[in-house]
């Protein structure tokens, strides 16, 4: 790695404010990690409002939500879970909580922009994700790829964009974990399109620092910035692994979608090709 310091980054306390250090950092390499945000009790309570949602949705027999494709699969034990869930909070007052507490809101600061918003309508929302390595799951790992890149598709001012990632199991290499490539969140439009083949490229990266994590961790990350997460080498349980993402936006309001009526982002369509059952 070019960048060895990083292995073991820096992690912080989230305060009232951010402190110079924090910023510092977070402009520097495009994220920034802090450690125990959310107590356990309320992880249990978090994990508890995805299981309801996740119900809800099932009953209700939709695809999608807000013409945003999910993907469902079946865990280790041949239950039927809602494994990339778009707007979960939705269907979950909990998480809904969870996104107007202050603990969240404030994180918008992130963000040098008057609009700055902490996004619950836009975009895909709260998406919740869950990653398990079980023999009927279809979310295992992701490639790479930017979050902004929709924004290209849309041929819109690229305004910057955050995302908060809420931790609810521990996570690290063993089930797969979160790598980011620091200080890409600076490249030009060239490299946010071509540095690598969007969700079709798994390879590590030797620049690439992996994200090791705890339950009620919250760890912000540029959309500018590259990103995968890897695949588990063990199964079922041990291979869990469950993060909610929120996003932060800056400039117009993005116009909400009624459920399953518009067209589906043609951002998405290139999803769908992404090998997330493979390995
Ligand atoms: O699961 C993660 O930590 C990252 C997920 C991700 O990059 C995404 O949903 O865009
Ligand atoms: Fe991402």
């Amino acid at each position: 790695m070019d960048n060895p310091s990083l292995k073991n980054y820096p992690k912080f306390t989230l305060g009232s404010t951010f402190t110079k250090e924090q910023l510092d950092f977070f402009n520097k390499y495009g994220f920034v990690h802090f450690t125990g945000v959310f107590s356990p009790q309320e992880v249990s309570e978090l994990i508890e409002g995805y299981n309801d949602a996740s119900k809800k949705l099932i009953a209700s027999k939709d695809k999608m939500v807000n013409g945003i494709p999910v993907i469902f699969g079946h865990d280790e034990n041949g239950q039927r879970i809602v494994q990339r869930f778009p707007h979960t909070s939705k269907y979950s007052e909990r998480l809904h909580q969870m996104v107007i507490d202050d603990r969240i809101q404030r994180l918008r600061n992130l963000l040098k922009y008057k609009s700055a918003r902490i996004a619950e309508d836009e975009r895909d929302g709260v998406v919740f994700n869950h990653y398990v390595n079980s023999k009927h799951s279809r979310f295992k790992h992701m490639g790479w790829h930017t979050d902004s890149l929709r924004e290209v598709f849309y041929l819109k001012k690229v305004y910057p964009m955050l995302n908060i990632g809420v931790y609810l199991d521990k996570s690290s290499e063993i089930n797969g974990g979160l790598r980011v490539i620091p200080g890409t969140h600076k490249q030009n439009l060239w490299g946010m399109l071509f540095h690598k083949t969007y969700y079709r490229s798994f390879k590590e990266d030797k620049d690439e620092v992996l994200v090791v994590a705890d339950p009620g961790d919250v760890v912000i990350h540029h959309g500018q910035m590259w990103h995968r997460v890897g695949h588990s080498d063990f199964k079922d349980e041990v291979s869990r692994r469950r993060i909610m993402y929120i996003p932060i936006l800056a400039g117009p309001k993005q116009k909400k979608m009624p459920n399953g009526k518009k067209k589906t982002p043609i951002y998405h369509h290139l999803q769908a090709f992404a090998k997330f059952d493979k390995k």
